[in-house]
């Protein structure tokens, strides 16, 4: 992570809100209306798997209502991280110049947006941060923070990565910065997905700012999270960890350092 401070930055372009949905019927009228209310500026897409519960046809109601909502279809779930692929190929393939990703249930709190990219202007990306001082969790159980703190320590420690919150989901990239990270080869999905794009904006030099964030646990509706997501993390972090490391040891670069 290099510190940004010789660097000058281009003006911020359009921003575009990520919004992945699975399932998220009673959120996703509330959470349009709070990130329209929020930065009347950005539009939205909202990326749905062809939820069961009929999320992407109350998105096509809002997106019919203002021209600033966008939907985004795809046939089925694929997890997070192909969503939000898909929206940033999206959103780069319309000209956006902020890319932003952010949950539908009410976790990441649209107010809070305008601090993400404000900090954006001297920043390549910008993670919303819970785990930096001014950063907190509103009614999480004891075990999803230390399941949380955990992932990130052992994230930081094994690969190197001086960041404090590296699996969260609310973050704002320059386009420049995404299209650097060589997405085409990113194949992980949950909370990996958010460890592997922070591992490799570190790795390519981008200059990466935490913002304290208040993480408000969803009221409605289900969490996605599941025990698979949690051990796709684990083995993928640690694969990149013994990895990299076993690439210094024997003198060679691990078989994906060439990117970006
Ligand atoms: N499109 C899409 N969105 C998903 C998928 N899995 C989770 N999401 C969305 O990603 C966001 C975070 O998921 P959530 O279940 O709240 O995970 P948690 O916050 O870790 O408990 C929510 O907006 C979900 O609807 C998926 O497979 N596809
Ligand atoms: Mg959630």
């Amino acid at each position: 992570m290099n510190d940004g401070g010789q660097r000058r930055y281009g003006p911020l372009g359009r921003a575009l809100v990520i919004i992945p949905t699975y399932d998220e019927a009673e959120n996703i009228e509330p959470i349009v209306s709070r990130v329209r209310a929020a930065v009347p500026e950005a539009d939205i897409l909202v990326a749905d798997d062809n939820s069961p519960d009929g999320t992407g046809k109350i998105a096509d109601g809002l997106s019919a209502g203002d021209g600033q909502v966008h939907v985004l279809h795809r046939k089925g779930k694929e997890g997070l991280g192909a969503a939000y692929l898909a929206g940033f190929r999206w959103g780069i393939d319309h000209g956006y110049g902020v890319l932003v990703e952010m949950d539908a249930d009410g976790s990441h709190q649209p107010e809070e947006l305008p601090r993400l990219l404000t900090a954006l202007k001297g920043a390549d990306l910008v993670l919303g941060s819970r785990w930096v001082p001014g950063g907190r969790v509103v009614n999480w159980p004891k075990s999803r923070e230390f399941l949380s703190r955990g992932g990130s320590t052992y994230s930081r420690l094994l690969l190197g990565v001086p960041i404090r919150d590296v699996t969260g989901g609310f973050r704002a990239f320059r386009k420049e910065t995404l299209e650097g990270l060589g997405l085409d080869g990113v194949a992980s999905q949950g909370y990996c997905f958010q460890v592997d794009l922070a591992r490799r904006a570190v790795e390519a030099g981008f200059h990466v700012v935490e913002v304290p964030i208040t993480f408000v646990e969803r009221e409605l509706g289900d969490s996605k999270m599941s025990r698979d997501i949690v051990v796709e993390a684990l083995w993928r972090v640690t694969a990149w960890g013994v990895g990299a490391r076993a690439g210094k040891v024997i003198g060679r670069r691990p078989p994906d350092a060439g990117r970006p």
